[in-house]
């Protein structure tokens, strides 16, 4: 089995259609590379600031994490070519349709994190992102729609040996809860720079085992989830005023510098709000 290929110029509509039948595929070309690498660029003093391994201990989060893996978030708030990678207009395209039955008219970012897989890493256990929200998996299953929309995009050449991610394509569709993930059954998502990996939360993935004795495999996942669950990362306490106010209000509801509106701009609900009203609704000259 492999993983099924499109260039971006592909478009929405057939990117999804792969996306709903194989629970992911890689879009080829989707990101400038001049703008992967301002954001490598950008984001070196925080590099250098983390040590391989996990931060919150225990044995299941070193394990997951990696004990030779460099992890960070609040990248918005670092680098301003994220921004530019975070507001590409496809993803939008792609990702509003993918969670429309879910609410997709307004989502935010679930997180975005750098992860280095350093040489020797094993391969991380396979798992499903949406796993974050069990308790609503647990309560509904099977009857579930999109939770959360993933990317996944490296820096560089990426290759198997190196740690590319691993995907079962087709697991998203898998009804028994009680099935095992099977590393035989996945895939390696082999990139380069200014592709990416687009999945469903449902399907089973994880990080490659690193079998260079010299190579480092670096990436960002990327992902977003209706506005109505709450996402891994607290962006807003990530992102500054100072930021959010530079930021276009597209980056600045992603982020949780805007308000909720399940029912879109001109819906009268308004959920994650400061005294009934947008959050920047007084820094914004037409009071929205
Ligand atoms: O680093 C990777 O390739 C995948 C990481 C991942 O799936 C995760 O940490 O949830
Ligand atoms: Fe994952």
């Amino acid at each position: 089995m492999e993983l099924k290929r499109l260039p971006a110029s592909a478009g929405k509509e057939a990117i999804l259609e792969v996306m709903r039948e194989e629970g992911g595929l890689i879009v080829k070309g989707l990101f400038d590379p001049a703008v992967i690498q301002r954001m490598w660029d950008e984001l070196a003093d925080k590099r250098a600031e983390h040590e391989p391994g996990s931060s919150i201990p225990g044995e299941d989060n070193e394990v997951f994490w990696g004990r030779n893996t460099i992890r960070f978030a609040s990248l918005a708030q670092y680098s301003d070519a994220f921004i530019e990678v975070m507001l590409t207009p496809l993803v939008h395209e792609v990702g509003e349709a993918f969670l429309e039955e879910a609410g997709g008219v307004d989502y935010w970012m679930n997180t975005a994190q750098f992860i280095g897989i350093g040489p020797g890493e094993p391969a991380q256990a396979l798992h499903r992102d949406n796993d974050l929200w069990q308790r609503i998996c647990d309560w509904a299953w099977p009857k579930m729609p999109e939770l959360s929309f993933n990317t996944l995009f490296p820096f560089h050449d990426v290759t198997d040996a190196m740690g590319a991610t691993r995907v079962i394509p087709g697991s998203h569709r898998w009804n028994g809860k009680e099935r095992e993930p099977d590393p035989a059954e996945s895939v390696a998502a082999e990139m380069s720079a200014g592709d990416a990996l687009f999945y469903s939360g449902y399907t089973f993935h994880g990080g490659g085992h690193n079998r260079t004795s010299d190579q480092w495999r670096y990436a960002v996942q990327m992902s977003f989830n209706p506005g109505w669950l709450t996402p891994e990362e607290a962006h807003a306490f990530a992102v500054t005023r100072e930021r959010a106010l530079q930021l276009p209000r597209h980056a600045q509801r992603l982020l949780g510098w805007r308000s909720y509106l399940p029912g879109g701009e001109g819906g009268y609900d308004r959920l994650w709000g400061k005294d009934y009203e947008d959050i920047l609704a007084r820094e914004d000259p037409e009071g929205n």
